[in-house]
């Protein structure tokens, strides 16, 4: 597939893709979100070991293109678009075995917020904001936001930015633990693409594993998640990069892992 909204590049053992429709501040299309849908599965590959998710220009994204679902345009079935444009592009990142770091480069608004939030590892530069505009055009927040809202920031604070719909900084997204960091927009590059870069070079079974464990976490009893632990402790136990791990630790040495 040829990309016409997105760039994807893969360097360094990070898969990087950028949304890059910044006139209509990267607002997501269908074909657009197929786009986006087919870098993810190509970042599926052994090579890469991270995913990095970023947007061009002054906004990550404002949500789904509102071109495409105004009254009377071509999609007006909500339910069918959000169960087969949106909720598929989280499960791709949920459920991608390896991080996915999310640079929010500006602001993130309606899906384009919680496709942010269905990243990993959240950090945005210190002029970027998140806002859960659903409310606002009459729409309930989607794209797995009243999945991730309440669990990232609690039931109250979810309510009030999905009720109210007011921009929240990317200080305050800190603050009150939606997202894992902000910097200054000069060091976006540094900072979000160093974290995606680090990743990259660690033992991606074992990340994959933590994700995982993480993920089925929240729905699992105590007894089940420890079977859970016990049966990715398991499988991680058996890889090449524990092995290089104990063995540099013994060593004294850097461990040099390869994700095997
Ligand atoms: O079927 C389904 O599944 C429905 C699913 C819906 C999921 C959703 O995401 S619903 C929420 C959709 N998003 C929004 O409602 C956000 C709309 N945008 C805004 O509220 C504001 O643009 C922002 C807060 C994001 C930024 O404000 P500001 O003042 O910095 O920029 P702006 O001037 O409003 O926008 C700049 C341009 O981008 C402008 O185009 P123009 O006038 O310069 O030609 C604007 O129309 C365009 N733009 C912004 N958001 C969208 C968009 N174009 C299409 N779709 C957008 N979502």
């Amino acid at each position: 597939m040829t990309y016409q909204d997105i760039r994807f590049e893969i360097a360094d053992g990070v898969a990087r893709l950028t949304l890059q429709r910044p006139e209509a501040l990267n607002a997501i299309h269908t074909a657009m979100s197929k786009e986006i849908r087919d870098a993810l599965q190509r970042a599926r590959v052994p090579e890469v070991r991270a995913v990095y998710l970023t947007g061009s220009g002054r906004a990550f994204c404002a949500g789904q293109d509102l071109a495409e679902v105004t009254p009377g345009g071509p999609i007006q079935d909500f339910a069918y678009h959000h169960r087969t444009v949106w909720a598929p592009l989280v499960l791709a990142i949920r459920e991608l075995d390896k991080p996915v770091v999310c640079g929010v480069n500006g602001v993130a608004a309606g899906a384009g917020a919680n496709l942010a939030l269905a990243c990993d590892l959240v950090v945005a530069a210190s002029e970027a904001s998140f806002v859960q505009a659903f409310s606002k055009i009459g729409l309930v927040p989607d794209t797995g936001g009243t999945w991730m809202l309440p669990r990232l920031v609690g039931p109250a604070r979810a309510m009030a930015l999905t009720l109210l719909g007011e921009r929240l900084s990317a200080e305050d997204a800190v603050r009150i633990g939606l997202i894992y960091q902000s910097c200054p927009g000069a060091e976006l590059e540094t900072v979000a693409y160093g974290l995606a870069r680090r990743l990259a070079t660690q033992p991606t079974i074992g990340l994959g594993l933590t994700k995982r464990a993480l993920a089925a976490a929240w729905s699992n009893t105590l007894e089940r998640q420890l079977e859970v632990e016990s049966e990715y402790q398991g499988i991680a136990g058996r890889t090449a990069d524990y092995r290089e791990g104990v063995a540099a630790f013994q060593a004294k040495r850097p461990p040099q892992f390869r994700g095997t």
